[in-house]
């Protein structure tokens, strides 16, 4: 939030550090590789640890760069590998000690080695909150009303165009209720929010969480409207009324394709009948909806793009997005793009982005995918009084000759 010049991170270094983290999906992998960039050129001696979920899935190919600015790659969720890293930093042989830390992936005597995946975080309770107090909060509360917390991870669905399954596993992990409702009552009360966006992949995979996190939110009085992304298939009517009660007003939904079968060709196990009947269900509950697409799954056509439009136009929702499709390393497009019949245009990450297409799809190339989109976010908008402002202000491009760390929201 603090938008800061490259030199003002390297001032903020100067300061003192043992090592130095960052994290990145891949669109923002080029920025993070700039600032490790830098601060290697000043501070050649301090380690450099990249993580995330581009990292988790490249580590190997990041470290195998030429020029490479990372030191180490952590592959998984990190909260148990921190404290090791931290404490083998101290000595000059960090190198050996961490080379045989799971989830580490380094180079020793020119070789890269990874040492597999980190283990998953079992109990999600026993982690403390994001240390907010740490960040310069206020700014975020003045730049926008929501912040974000995290309930649960992990995803049983295995989704063509997803990773979060590979990147948190396959079994659901929640935090209980109350835990839950303890991070959004400091939230609201010490920061001052007055919204919550629940950002889980799946928050109301466990209804039954969900229906004492109203409870509860109800029970301490907690004041704060909240939104959440989920699946339509694990909502309820009678689920839906209890979060309209406790302040749910938006309710972020998947469709992905208008046609069935590419639904069922990326795996999406997922069908469109649940988003439309999700749709009415928040619509009599007083919450507004926001479904979203993907242009460009495997076996798009002209006519499924079609479905896709006539879906979204009928189904009436509140929101309507539309991204187009990316081969996030880790997705199983990514890995085997034949057996879906795409063809990845390039694997440079500098050229991804989430306004462009770098991918083949059957007869549909990237100007074809753009140009669909394009199409599809002005016919979708046209409905009148259905669309409104994206929640999220979109990323505008980097602007020319930015020095900011972050997509320039400014330009
Ligand atoms: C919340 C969220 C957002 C938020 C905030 C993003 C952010 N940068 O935090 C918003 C809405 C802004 C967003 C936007 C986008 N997102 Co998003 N988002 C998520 C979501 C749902 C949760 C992220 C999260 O907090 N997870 C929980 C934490 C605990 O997990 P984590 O972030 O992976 O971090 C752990 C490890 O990776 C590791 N780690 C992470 N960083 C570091 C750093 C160091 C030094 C170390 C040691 C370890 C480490 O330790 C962490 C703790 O265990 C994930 C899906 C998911 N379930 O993770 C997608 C996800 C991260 N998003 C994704 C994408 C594609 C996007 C967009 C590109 C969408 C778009 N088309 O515009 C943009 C890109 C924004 C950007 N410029 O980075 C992809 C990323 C894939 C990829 N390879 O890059 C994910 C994985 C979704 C998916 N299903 O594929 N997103």
């Amino acid at each position: 939030m603090d938008e800061l010049p490259v030199k003002a991170v390297l001032d903020r270094i100067a300061g003192g550090v043992d090592w130095i983290g960052l994290t990145c999906t891949t669109l923002n992998y080029g920025s993070a590789r700039s600032v490790a960039r830098a601060v290697k050129a000043r501070f050649p001696t301090v380690p450099v640890v990249l993580g995330g979920p581009h990292a988790t899935f490249t580590a190997e190919q990041i470290l195998s760069e030429p020029d490479p600015v990372f030191d180490v790659v952590v592959q998984g969720e990190a909260e148990n590998i921190v404290l090791p890293l931290d404490q083998a930093f101290e000595s000059r042989q960090w190198r050996t000690l961490i080379s045989d830390i799971a989830g580490v992936c380094c180079r020793l005597d020119g070789v890269v080695r990874s040492g597999g995946r980190t283990a998953y975080v079992g109990d999600l309770d026993a982690l403390p909150f994001p240390a907010r107090q740490l960040l310069p909060m206020s700014k975020y509360a003045a730049y926008q009303p929501h912040t974000p917390i995290i309930t649960s991870r992990g995803c049983p669905f295995h989704c063509a165009f997803c990773s979060a399954g590979q990147m948190h596993g396959q079994t659901f992990r929640a935090r209980s209720a109350e835990n839950v409702v303890d991070e959004v009552e400091r939230v609201v009360r010490v920061y001052g929010f007055s919204t919550i966006h629940f950002s889980d992949d799946t928050f109301s995979m466990n209804s039954r969480r969900v229906r004492q996190i109203c409870q509860i939110m109800r029970a301490r009085g907690i004041k704060c409207r909240w939104l959440c992304e989920t699946r339509a298939e694990t909502l309820t009517a009678e689920l839906l009324q209890d979060m309209a009660a406790a302040g749910c007003f938006l309710v972020t939904m998947g469709v992905e394709s208008g046609c069935q079968k590419l639904n069922d060709r990326s795996g999406r196990r997922s069908h469109v009948g649940h988003v439309r009947k999700a749709v009415q269900m928040c619509r009599e509950a007083g919450i507004e909806s926001r479904i979203g697409f993907v242009i460009g799954l495997p076996g798009e056509t002209a006519d499924t793009l079609e479905r896709s439009l006539e879906f979204a136009l009928d189904v009436r929702a509140d929101h309507v997005a539309f991204g187009i499709l990316t081969p996030y390393p880790g997705t199983d497009i990514a890995r085997f793009p034949e057996a879906y019949g795409v063809r990845i245009l390039s694997r440079d990450y500098d050229n991804y982005r989430h306004d462009s297409a770098n991918v083949q799809v059957g007869e549909l190339g990237p100007e074809d995918l753009e140009q669909a989109w394009l199409r599809l976010v002005a016919d979708a908008n046209i409905l009148p009084g259905e669309m409104t402002q994206p929640l999220i202000p979109r990323p505008k491009a980097m602007c020319d000759g930015c020095e900011h760390l972050s997509r320039c929201f400014a330009a």
